[in-house]
């Protein structure tokens, strides 16, 4: 089946925003006297922020926490992110991603974001990638968080095009597994390529000059 459109995850793919999660989420963690590491913030990879909290919250010993208390926490723990966030500017992109997103768009491919995250628009105007893609499926028009295909789906929705003739590029395993489940063609980079599920492993970025061709 032909490939039309490629859909990109945000974290881990275009910008890398893991750091900042993870200093974000230690603050949160150490306040309320909670073990995180590094490894753990690798399972929050893809998820949504209050399915991380859940994943932080495995290790909480304290009194059980009610709905508010915990949208209280996610909320606090965005503005820790979102402040860092701010340091962001194009340089935090490399001109490997750059060219490599105009180089599919000359060749004719359509191209899209596909992220859980509610402050993907924020992340693209910082780095400069807003007219990047055709569209742009996030986290503010989604219910359901990967391994759930929904936001890839609403990506291929807003394209036009069928998920079989769309590509996922993808860091983390949920979402390798969220563009299988959606039907469409996936890559792995960074994380994912450990996963044995997915069509294409990415060396590098601009591989993807090598699987999609001028059209
Ligand atoms: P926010 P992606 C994901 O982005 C991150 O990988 C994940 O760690 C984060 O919890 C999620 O976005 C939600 O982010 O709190 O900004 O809404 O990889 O899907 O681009
Ligand atoms: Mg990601």
């Amino acid at each position: 089946m032909e490939i039309k459109a490629v859909i990109f995850d945000l974290d881990g793919v275009i910008v890398f925003t893991d750091q900042f999660h993870y200093q974000a989420w230690k603050k949160i963690a150490d306040e309320m006297g909670i073990y995180f590491d590094e490894k753990i913030n690798n399972r929050l990879r893809g998820v949504s922020r209050m399915d991380s909290l859940e994943i932080i919250l495995e290790r909480y010993e304290g009194s059980l926490l009610s709905q508010e208390k915990k949208e209280e926490l996610a909320e606090q723990k965005n503005g820790f992110y979102r402040e860092l966030l701010k340091t962001m500017t194009p340089a935090d992109v490399s001109d490997e991603v750059r060219d490599t997103l105009a180089a599919l768009r000359q060749r004719g491919y359509k191209t899209a974001l596909g992220s859980s995250s509610r402050n993907a628009k924020f992340i693209l105007e910082r780095v400069g990638l807003l007219e990047a893609f055709d569209e742009i499926s996030d986290g503010t028009n989604i219910t359901k968080s990967k391994p759930d295909p929904e936001v890839f789906l609403k990506a291929a929705e807003f394209l036009g095009e069928k998920p079989e003739h769309c590509l996922v590029v993808e860091d983390a395993e949920a979402g390798i597994e969220a563009g299988i489940a959606g039907g469409m063609r996936t890559a792995a980079i960074g994380e994912a390529v450990s996963c044995e599920k997915a069509d294409y492993k990415l060396r590098q970025f601009s591989d993807l000059l090598e699987i999609l061709h001028e059209k």
